[in-house]
């Protein structure tokens, strides 16, 4: 399986067109892909030519569910994957040149600052689980109502109840608060689909950094397709990963170079422990990975 991620960063690496980005770092980039993965019998899509540190990835997953925006409670649990945006607007606002350890620091024992400097808007957990809705008032105004749509939930009761639906659907891309965000979403659109009950996932995203999130984003959209089969009494099939923009950032050269001259090795499980009652329940002990014995690590500088 792991094949069709190598030869995806091969097709970009040598054919594709060097784009401008964003960030400023600059980018070879293709448009429009799809990769399969089997989630049967407890396959995961845990790559094996780097070690993936999924754990992270699982941790996001868990705080994406909660509905939380800040990254207090991932700094407070070592994860550091979303430090450097709310660095990077502290540092621009303040001009105070802090290190990233100092920062995150002052993130977990200072409320305060966590709640003035921590949060990344309204990004994925608050569409999620609370996608604002809005009510008329008396006087013909509209006002933000206190509970929002909770996505989650909703499609927890579709998928037991209305299992052959098509609309089984979380959608992160809430237009109108787009330029509320501290980045909107990649990994925008998941679609659900139960056939014989089996579940299986469609993750849409519009934009893939393949040398650094696309490990993490197709292990965690392959593990929300595991909890949510496991809560409603499914079995997982299939993880259907497609990319918009799918690029490779041009100072991720040794990595790219470095892993293409790996071999996958193994194919590794993941296997739940636990089924709560609902899925904003799962924890991160209730996650077991095994026979994964990865190739090491190959370290690579975010673009932000
Ligand atoms: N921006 C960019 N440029 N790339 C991304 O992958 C990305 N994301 C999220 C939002 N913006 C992005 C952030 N997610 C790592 C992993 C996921 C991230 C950001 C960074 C990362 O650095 N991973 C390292 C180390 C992991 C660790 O320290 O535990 C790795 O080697 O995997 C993609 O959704």
């Amino acid at each position: 399986y792991e094949e069709q991620y190598l030869s995806l960063m091969r097709s970009i690496w040598t054919e594709g067109a060097v784009q401008r980005d964003r960030t400023g770092v600059g980018t070879k980039a293709l448009f429009g892909a799809t990769m399969r993965f089997s989630l049967a019998d407890d396959a995961i899509p845990l790559l094996t030519t780097k070690r993936v540190y999924w754990k992270t990835a699982a941790r996001e997953m868990l705080w994406f569910l909660t509905g939380d925006t800040n990254i207090q409670p991932l700094v407070q649990q070592n994860v550091k994957i979303w430090t450097d945006w709310p660095l990077a607007r502290y540092r621009r606002e303040t001009g105070e040149d802090i290190t990233q350890d100092a920062f995150e620091q002052r993130i977990v024992e200072d409320d305060g600052f966590a709640a003035q400097w921590g949060d990344l808007g309204p990004v994925y957990g608050a569409q999620w689980v609370n996608w604002p809705r809005y009510e008329a008032t008396d006087n013909g105004l509209f006002r933000r109502a206190e509970k929002g749509i909770d996505q989650v939930s909703l499609l927890v009761e579709s998928l037991k109840n209305n299992p052959g639906s098509r609309r089984h659907i979380i959608e992160g891309w809430n237009v109108a608060e787009l330029d509320q965000m501290a980045l909107p979403p990649c990994h925008k659109t998941y679609q659900f689909h139960v056939a014989d009950n089996i579940l299986s996932c469609i993750l849409f995203q519009r934009s893939c950094d393949l040398g650094l999130g696309f490990a993490f984003n197709a292990f965690s959209a392959a593990l929300l397709t595991r909890m949510l089969a496991a809560v409603c009494g499914y079995k997982a099939g299939e993880l259907i990963w497609q990319g918009g923009d799918v690029h490779l950032y041009l100072n991720h050269a040794p990595l790219v170079e470095e892993q293409l001259s790996r071999t996958p090795s193994g194919n590794p499980k993941l296997k739940l422990l636990r089924t709560p009652d609902s899925i904003f329940d799962f924890r991160i002990d209730d996650f077991e990975v095994s026979d994964y014995q990865p190739q090491s690590h190959i370290s690579a500088p975010v673009a932000v």
